[in-house]
């Protein structure tokens, strides 16, 4: 009878660990991201020599109603990466700052794109080559964690 009684409770426990987790915040799932893809700057790709920099664009959309950032992101193929904007000075010459992050407010889609927002890849390891697939986790304010795919691309 004991045993029958613990074999019940381990059960109970058993069960009860198996509960469903609690349901994630609505912003989790509101962040949407496609076209990712990762290139020189310059659109060409001669050849990837260690050490090069890469830029990555992508689209990013959020469905949810509240605002995002994407606050970083993390990679295997580079040694770093840093959020980007490209701006205009009054002279028309074209220069790239760091960023804290990029807003993604509720409701919009942001693109990053030649001569906007892009995530900047510094000391890319020389072994990409184009149509090579790497994988980036974007580092959201609300939404956490975003793991995706970008195509290596030479345009
Ligand atoms: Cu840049």
């Amino acid at each position: 009878m004991k045993s029958y009684l613990l074999a019940l409770i381990v059960i109970t426990l058993l069960l009860a660990s198996c509960a469903p987790a609690p349901k994630p915040q609505s912003s989790q799932s509101a962040i949407e991201v496609s076209a990712a893809q990762v290139r020189l700057p310059g659109g060409q790709m001669p050849g990837m020599n260690s050490g090069d920099s890469l830029a990555g664009y992508m689209v990013i959309k959020n469905a949810g109603s509240t605002d995002d950032k994407l606050v970083g992101a993390q990679v295997d193929f580079a040694d770093m990466s840093m959020l980007h904007e490209t701006v205009i000075d009054a002279s028309n010459v074209a220069s790239m700052k760091m960023v804290d992050a990029i807003p993604i407010p509720a409701g919009q889609t942001v693109e990053l794109k030649t001569g906007g927002f892009h995530i900047m890849f510094t000391g890319v390891k020389g072994d990409l080559k184009v149509g090579d697939t790497v994988k980036i986790s974007l580092q959201f304010e609300s939404a956490g964690t975003i793991s995706i795919n970008a195509k290596v691309t030479d345009q």
